[in-house]
């Protein structure tokens, strides 16, 4: 590949998920999946992980998994779960994914199970927008734009 043709892919790379203010966060339909309010935050200036939050309402019979994600945001991607444990807050990975049970909603939000961005390639900036690509056992895989919201935010409605 020549130098120009990468610098282009790069430039084009920016944009995508540097560039872009966030748009009216809508939500997307996979096979029986919904995917709504999904977002992540700002990153503090030297920070190398960030979370990713998003509600799945599985409208079907059957239940389904979310297996894996990934993103060109952060050189690796993992699904987290965070609880209490002995009045300590525990994160961690939870290599077999989440149960997207028939008929419920699963909650991926601040304080529980996340999408865990860990060396991220820049830091995330409010108002950019940062890709993900999820992947269903059932229903496959759907890429996402999470808005980004302030540090610290519990939810996020773009304007
Ligand atoms: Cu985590």
């Amino acid at each position: 590949m020549n130098k120009r043709i990468l610098a282009i892919i790069i430039t084009l790379g920016g944009l995508i998920w540097g560039g872009i203010p966030a748009l009216a966060q809508q939500s997307v339909v996979v096979g029986e999946l919904e995917l709504s309010g999904a977002f992540t935050r700002a990153t503090p200036p030297n920070a190398k992980t960030g979370g990713g939050f998003v509600t799945i309402t599985n409208n079907g019979e059957m239940d389904d998994q979310l297996v894996s994600v990934s993103s060109p945001a952060a050189a690796v991607v993992e699904l987290h779960t965070m609880k209490m444990e002995n009045e300590v807050m525990v994160m961690r990975s939870s290599p077999d994914g989440f149960a997207v049970p028939a008929g419920e909603v699963t909650e991926l939000s601040p304080g529980g199970k996340h999408i865990m961005f860990m060396q991220i390639t820049e830091p995330f900036r409010m108002g950019n927008l940062v890709p993900v690509t999820l992947v269903f056992e059932r229903a496959g895989s759907v890429d996402l734009m999470l808005p980004v919201a302030p540090i610290g935010a519990k939810s996020y409605v773009p304007e």
